[in-house]
């Protein structure tokens, strides 16, 4: 067990019997030299007492509404002696050998220590003054200094960033309290979640109209809504669109179908694009990477595993290719189809639709010309993908018809830039053109 020391009240000038308004620590705290124990009032200040030492607080001896003139102790506190700061004088109202006094220290501004800190009722602080030149938020210094508050309340205020001008006092002639400033702080927080929180969409009792069914969403439906929402309201989306001629591409598709059906693989254009992806995500990795939890880092992923969503009768999907990179288009074929039978019977485990680093979503199949997607996030860009048709397109001095493929990719402007969400677009309609590469390795 340390040394008790008994903090007395220090010299408070010609002020005798002040009003102790407020009682700042609770016994068995831990204190540090200079944490405000008490604040005192007189009739032309209020001051805290700091104590001259650190340790633990083991006995308070006055409480609110007590009043008090130097020399009388206010707490006894079990020293940790290696934090001792103050000079500590044995006095003679030691209630035991083993306990000392240690009277605060002096009024400022007679010391060159840390004062006793005072603040003059409705004028500048000296707390106000002494922290003024601290890195502050939008705060009414005038408001601040006027403020009916006593030091440490007024320096938790500046630490918390609250203009005490605007907080109501509740403490005796409507003083400023700690537990006003925490209060105000707690308000205003409340009142920032309620502002920014979305308005509501109106309330519609559709049955005053006509005769109505009530069907639940499905599971899946309630859980990527969510997500989607949450991706939605979080991300700063932008679309750029595109589009890809692919008449090459589709008559090598073609060419290609009887091989992969004798390997049972359905090979359609999906296949194709998915490959294509994993091309142009090597030159661009950001499409492939996320924002920390911090908002300030990019996770740049090395893997590459692609999600595609898949319309199931449960609702939409999102299964996940592992490592596309590293497989032929064939495979990819093979494994998207099964992937999405498996979707569609409700198969997928949760690992089979986790890990995705950039999804595609292809509406091809169902009709369309472009449509946005909504990012499938932590993920930062999807490819959305639309009917292709045949378009007349001039080359050399007169107009072809050529297969083109409309292209959206969504980005998250956080993260990517316009002109690299174009160059990424670009560099996918070459690669789509460059059917050699894409049916590399095939056997
Ligand atoms: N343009 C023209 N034809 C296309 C095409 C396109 N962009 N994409 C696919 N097709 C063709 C296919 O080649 C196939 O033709 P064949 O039968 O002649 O080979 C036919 O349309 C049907 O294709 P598919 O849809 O069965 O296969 P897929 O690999 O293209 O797509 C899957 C698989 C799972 C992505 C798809 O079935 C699906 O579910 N799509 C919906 C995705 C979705 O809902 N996205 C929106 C998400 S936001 O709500």
């Amino acid at each position: 067990m340390g040394t008790l020391i008994t903090i007395a009240v220090p010299d408070l000038g010609d002020a005798k019997d002040v009003d102790v308004i407020e009682v700042l620590v609770q016994v068995n705290e831990v204190i540090a030299v200079d944490t405000p124990l008490m604040t005192l009032e007189t009739e032309k200040a209020t001051m805290d007492v700091p104590s001259t030492v650190a340790g633990r607080v083991v006995a308070l001896r006055v409480k609110k509404g007590d009043r008090v003139s130097v020399g009388t102790p206010v707490a006894d506190v079990e020293v940790d002696e290696r934090a001792v700061a103050a000079p500590v004088v044995t006095s003679a109202v030691a209630p035991s050998p083993s306990v000392a006094t240690a009277i605060a220290r002096p009024v400022a501004p007679t010391t060159s220590a840390p004062p006793m800190t005072v603040a003059p009722l409705a004028t500048p602080s000296a707390v106000a003054q002494r922290t003024a030149s601290r890195p502050s938020v939008a705060i009414s210094e005038v408001g601040f200094a006027t403020a009916y508050a006593g030091p440490s309340v007024r320096l938790l205020a500046r630490e918390l960033g609250v203009d005490l001008g605007r907080v109501p006092g509740t403490g005796t002639k409507q003083r400023i309290t700690h537990a006003d400033v925490k209060a105000w702080v707690k308000r205003t927080l409340a009142e920032g979640v309620r502002g920014t929180s979305l308005p509501a969409v109106p309330s519609v009792d559709f049955a005053r109209f006509g005769a109505i069914d009530i069907t639940p969403l499905s599971r899946i439906q309630k859980i990527s809504g969510r997500r989607l929402h949450a991706s939605w309201v979080n991300l700063p989306h932008v679309t750029q669109f595109d589009s890809a001629d692919i008449t090459v591409l589709e008559a090598k598709r073609l060419a290609l179908k009887d091989k992969a059906a004798a390997q049972g693989i359905k090979l359609t254009l999906l296949a194709f694009i998915l490959k294509a992806c994993t091309v142009v995500l090597a030159t661009y990795p950001r499409f492939a990477s996320s924002l920390d939890e911090s908002g300030e880092n990019l996770v740049m992923k090395k893997y590459r595993h692609l999600g595609f969503a898949a319309d199931t009768p449960q609702g939409l999907m999102v299964p996940v290719l592992k490592d596309a990179d590293r497989k032929n288009l064939f495979e990819i074929a093979r494994e998207l189809a099964a992937l999405s039978d498996k979707g569609r019977s409700g198969q997928l485990s949760a690992t089979e639709m986790q890990g995705g680093v950039f999804t595609v979503s292809s509406l091809g199949g169902v009709g369309g010309t472009a449509f946005t997607p909504i990012i499938n996030a932590p993920e930062v860009a999807i490819l959305g993908v639309s009917r292709a048709s045949l378009q007349p397109v001039y080359q050399g001095n007169a107009f072809v018809p050529r297969l083109m493929l409309p292209l959206s990719l969504s980005y998250d402007h956080r993260v990517i830039d316009g002109a690299e969400a174009a160059r990424f677009t670009t560099a996918l309609v070459q690669c789509l053109a460059d059917v050699p590469a894409l049916v590399e390795g095939l056997s």
